[in-house]
């Protein structure tokens, strides 16, 4: 018996001819890639800014208006991550065939650049699949993994945007070229639909995509977006995403012994839910937009974090550290920067659409307030204190 030479081998790996399909083609997958470079850039941009929202740099003098700005910059991030996922599928079909083609290996120049190429598209489709994968698996709140979500989604997506540039930069010719001339079936050979079937199936696709989860931050899709993952429903018309019970905090927000203490320097008062219902009360129409892209406006009853801090002698406006009666978990506490405090539409709300408060939504008390990425909308409030 002989072993298998190269030629072997290399009989078995197909060729690009081998795939026949009036479908693919350069021109298509030009197209698919400015689509993409499109909803790529929309949220490579939402997603960056979405980090700024969260660590509110002082410098960018960040603040709670426009009230709606972190709902409006979400919600686009989740839908265009969303319209990528049907097109990156036809995308990775449509250029399939090129993983087969020989690199030349003369001169050794040459191969040196199809490797570095080569490299970046891997990294380039490696990084979209994790991004989309991890964006999609974190909105349906399901982390079959042990890194942290915020650090490993955004250092991909910088690997992402960087090959994405590499890519367009090495494919700018056919780019030019391919857009110049109309999107033709080929001719004759092959089985299957034609191209522009193909690109036009892929864009109502990701269209259909978007349709059927809009309704998750979008009030008039609500009925239509049949798979959105928070779909607004909920206990006083609005989704959770942590019960109380779940937060193991159940009997302490209920019992008699809850008083909220608020702390500064050497000063500070307790109070219970009473006193807080007793102090002047503010009604603010607020939303709750999430990470996860989904987002519910509500009216919002109770004390102005501001008018709070006044009974500790603090006058003006400072960075606050919020504490919940929740102590597992990383969601148990937060800090609301000084500007947001200014602001006397940053509650310590009591009420929800014009009851009390329920357990779920963060009964005796929780925050509220305007721009603010959701999960710093701390629920089961014991404790805000002034920091230095
Ligand atoms: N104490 C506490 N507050 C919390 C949370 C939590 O898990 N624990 N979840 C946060 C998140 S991620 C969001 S989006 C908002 C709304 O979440 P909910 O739907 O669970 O009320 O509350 C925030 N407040
Ligand atoms: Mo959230």
């Amino acid at each position: 018996m002989r072993l298998p030479t190269t030629q072997d081998v290399e009989r078995l790996i197909p060729r690009q001819e081998d795939f026949s399909s009036r479908g693919r083609g350069a021109g298509l997958s030009t197209r698919l890639g400015v689509a993409l470079g499109v909803t790529f850039g929309i949220c490579f941009l939402t997603g960056l800014w979405s980090h700024v929202q969260y660590d509110t740099p002082a410098w960018l003098g960040l603040g709670p208006a426009p009230t709606q700005l972190y709902r409006f910059t979400q919600g686009v991030h989740v839908l265009t991550g969303i319209a990528s996922i049907p097109l990156i599928l036809v995308k990775l079909w449509s250029v399939f065939p090129r993983l087969f083609i020989r690199p030349r290996t003369r001169p050794w120049g040459r191969l040196v650049l199809e490797a570095a190429e080569r490299l970046s598209i891997a990294a380039l489709v490696g990084s979209a699949l994790f991004l989309l994968a991890s964006g999609l698996l974190n909105i349906a709140q399901w982390y079959p993994w042990d890194f942290s979500f915020r650090s490993t989604h955004h250092a991909a997506a910088w690997v992402a945007i960087g090959s994405i540039l590499v890519h367009v930069g090495v494919k700018l010719p056919t780019i030019r070229q391919e857009l110049g001339r109309r999107l033709e079936d080929a001719a004759g050979t092959g089985a299957g639909i034609g191209r522009r079937t193909v690109l036009r199936a892929a864009l109502a696709s990701s269209g259909l995509a978007v349709l059927l989860t809009a309704g998750q931050t979008v009030p008039l899709l609500r009925k239509v977006s049949v798979l959105a993952v928070r779909d607004g429903e909920g206990p006083q018309g609005l989704p959770i995403n942590r019960t109380a019970r779940a937060a193991g905090v159940e009997e302490q927000a209920t019992g008699d012994g809850f008083r909220l203490e608020v702390v500064a320097g050497g000063r500070s008062v307790s109070l219970d839910r009473d006193d807080l219902l007793a102090l002047p009360q503010r009604t603010h129409r607020l939303p709750i937009a999430c990470v996860e892209g989904w987002s519910r406006s509500a009216v919002w009853t109770g004390v102005a974090v501001r008018d709070l801090l006044a009974l500790v002698g603090v006058d003006e406006p400072s960075d606050v550290v919020v504490r919940s009666l929740q102590k597992r978990g990383a969601f148990g506490s937060s800090r609301l920067p000084a500007a947001f405090v200014a602001d006397h539409q940053t509650l310590l709300a009591l009420e929800l659409n014009g009851e009390t408060l329920s357990l779920d939504h963060g009964f005796p008390c929780r925050i509220i307030a305007p721009n603010r990425p959701g999960v710093f909308q701390t629920k089961w409030v014991q404790q805000l204190e002034v920091s230095a």
